[in-house]
Formats: C-alpha cells, sequence, structure tokens
C-alpha cells in the first residue's frame, strides 16, 4: 500500500504509526487493580465495578480499572489489604474502615459500639471534620483516600436465641473481624469472640465452630448467612462500617491532572450510588431474610441502653488510640455531647 510513496514520507509515516502505537499500546497498558473483600453479588463489589464503569466510559477506554474481588490479592487475608495497596501490590481498593484499622488507628473510631445511632450521623461524620480527619490520617499512612462508600450497620446473628440483652451473649462464641477493637467489644458484652477472616466465616458458621455472627444485613441476605444456622438476628445499630475508596501513593503521583480528577469525581460518585441503593434495599433485604424464617428483634430504647453501659469499657481504652480529638470531632459532626 505504501508502495508509491516516496521513501522518506514512508519512512517518517512508519515512524509516526509506529511512535502511535507506541502510545496507544502504553496507554492501553493503564491497567489498574482495584481490590475488594466481597464480589459484585454485594453492593460493596457493585461500588467497585460502578467505578471501574464510570472510569471507562469517562476515559474513553484510556484507563481501566480491574476489579479483584475476594480479598484475591491478599491471599483472603483482608487485613492485609491496607499494607499491600501502600506497597504497591495493589493500585487502588474499595476498602472497609474496620479491614484498614490494623494499619490505621483512627479508623476504629467508626467500630466504637453504638456511637452512631442512625444514616444520619454516619454522614454527619464522614462529610464532617471528623472524616477530614480521617482522610488525614489514610493518608499520613502512605495511601490517598479519594471517597466514602458504605458496608452499612452491622446487625449480630446467632444460631442458639433471641439476643435482647447482654446476658444473651455469654458464652457466645462469635466470629469477629480482624481488628483488635471488636475482640473488647464482645468481650465487654459477655461473648466469647473469635478472630477470622470473611473467607473463614461462613465455614465456621456452618460446622457450628461459632454461634454467630456480625455482619449488615446485605451481606447477610446474599451471602445466605440463614442457610447456615444463623436463625436469629438482631438489630442494634451498634457500628457503622464505611467503605473507603483509595489509592496506592506511587500510582496516583503518577497520573495526570487529569486523570486524578478522573478517578477522584468517580470514586465519590460511585460511592454516592452505592450509599444510596444499599440504604434504599435495606427493607427489602429486611423482609427476605424475615421470610426465610429468620426471627428478627428491634430493641427497645431501655434494651439498647443495657448493651450501651455493657460497652464502656471499649471507649476508655480505645479513645487514647484513636485520638480524643478525632472523636471529639465526631461527637460535635453528629451533634451528642
Ligand atoms: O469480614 C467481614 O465481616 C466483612 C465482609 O464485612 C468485612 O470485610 C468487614
Amino acid at each position: 500500500m505504501t508502495a508509491w510513496l516516496p521513501s522518506r514520507l514512508s519512512l517518517s509515516l512508519a515512524g509516526a504509526l509506529l511512535a502511535g502505537a507506541t502510545l496507544a499500546t502504553s496507554v492501553e497498558a493503564r491497567e489498574l487493580s482495584v481490590s475488594t473483600v466481597l464480589s459484585d453479588a454485594f453492593p460493596w463489589g457493585q461500588a467497585a465495578q460502578k467505578w471501574a464503569d464510570l472510569v471507562e466510559e469517562r476515559s474513553n477506554g484510556e484507563l481501566t480499572l480491574r476489579v479483584y474481588p475476594n480479598s484475591q490479592l491478599v491471599n483472603g487475608d483482608q487485613t492485609r489489604e491496607f499494607s499491600a495497596m501502600r506497597s504497591g501490590l495493589i493500585d487502588l481498593a474499595v476498602g472497609s474502615t474496620i479491614n484498614w484499622s490494623p494499619q490505621v488507628p483512627e479508623l476504629n473510631l467508626f467500630s466504637l459500639p453504638f456511637l452512631m445511632p442512625d444514616e444520619a450521623a454516619v454522614d454527619a461524620v464522614t462529610g464532617g471534620t471528623a472524616g477530614d480527619l480521617v482522610f488525614d490520617a489514610i493518608e499520613s499512612r502512605g495511601v490517598v483516600p479519594l471517597g466514602w462508600g458504605e458496608n452499612g450497620f452491622r446487625q449480630v446473628s446467632n444460631s442458639r436465641g433471641v439476643i435482647d440483652e447482654p446476658a444473651d451473649l455469654e458464652g457466645l462464641k462469635i466470629r469477629v473481624v480482624g481488628s483488635p477493637l471488636f475482640q473488647d467489644t464482645f468481650s465487654a458484652m459477655g461473648a466469647n469472640p473469635t478472630q477470622m477472616s470473611w473467607a473463614d466465616a461462613k465455614p465456621a458458621l456452618t460446622t457450628g465452630a461459632v454461634d454467630g455472627q456480625e455482619n449488615p444485613l446485605s451481606v447477610f441476605d446474599v451471602a445466605r448467612i440463614d442457610q447456615v444456622g444463623q436463625s436469629y438476628v438482631t438489630l442494634w445499630n451498634y457500628m457503622n462500617d464505611p467503605l473507603v475508596f483509595a489509592a496506592n501513593q506511587q500510582v496516583w503521583s503518577s497520573l495526570s491532572d487529569e486523570e486524578k480528577t478522573l478517578l477522584r469525581e468517580t470514586a465519590i460518585e460511585a460511592g454516592v450510588w452505592e450509599i444510596k441503593m444499599t440504604r434504599e434495599q435495606e427493607a427489602d433485604r429486611l423482609a427476605a431474610i424475615e421470610e426465610r424464617g429468620v426471627t428478627v428483634t428491634e430493641l427497645t430504647e431501655e434494651q439498647l441502653e443495657a448493651f450501651v453501659s455493657a460497652t464502656e469499657s471499649v471507649y476508655s481504652k480505645w479513645t487514647p488510640r484513636i485520638g480524643e480529638e478525632l472523636l471529639e470531632a465526631a461527637r460535635a459532626d453528629i451533634g451528642t455531647p
């Protein structure tokens, strides 16, 4: 086809084509990994996929996010996700404040029992001074936070009976996530907590190695936790687990200003979308769970108070690690003394 062209032109044309091809390859090669714990069967995984879709669409395919669910980039150990992102094994993540709290102690704020009573309180914290301080804390540990999502309010379930007072937890073996604060919260209520990854949780529930667990209703519903004998759920909103969209620092610095804006804006947008969806689905999830024969218990103010009192010691132990200033900021954001 180029036979009729003067040789110089054909050479420079070839050069231009080659340069173009190289450029295209390097741009196409810009595929970033996104780690999540839960797959896109869950709102959490859908948040990551939404992020990927928005980036793909708005970068005209020049930047690709590839989601790796089930903590596979850290061999199932979700508490190593933050370290792996910091060291560059993972480019991006949509991660839980619980799972990152071993490396970012300030994130334990969200796990303080009964700190945030409702969704408005969660939004006040993440969108307030406390949220800014938490993002500063993440950044100071070498990871760039971009936006918020939500795993949801965590409710306790078990196979033994109704839990409506701390005494009902006495001696129950409860699977908790890999953050030491949970050990303290459940011990304070008289339970027998056992730390394990999400990957190990369902098998442990199935064999009866543990009697109970705590997770948002969306996780209970999608993972069909009722099928492994968890017949009792207590709605106590004892903590909410926000998700954070974030990036490895080197990856972030290597992006153009345009790409940074794109990644941040789409993270925020995907997060807002997922939070809204998760909350809108909550009533249907509850109905579905009840329909499958699970006994759902709602607590009266008085019953709730008993759990609040039982877990007060968690505050004295953990406030110094979280930071007095941050807890104060969160309380001011929520509007509680
Ligand atoms: O392990 C859990 O319970 C889960 C899936 O909710 C988290 O990753 C915090």
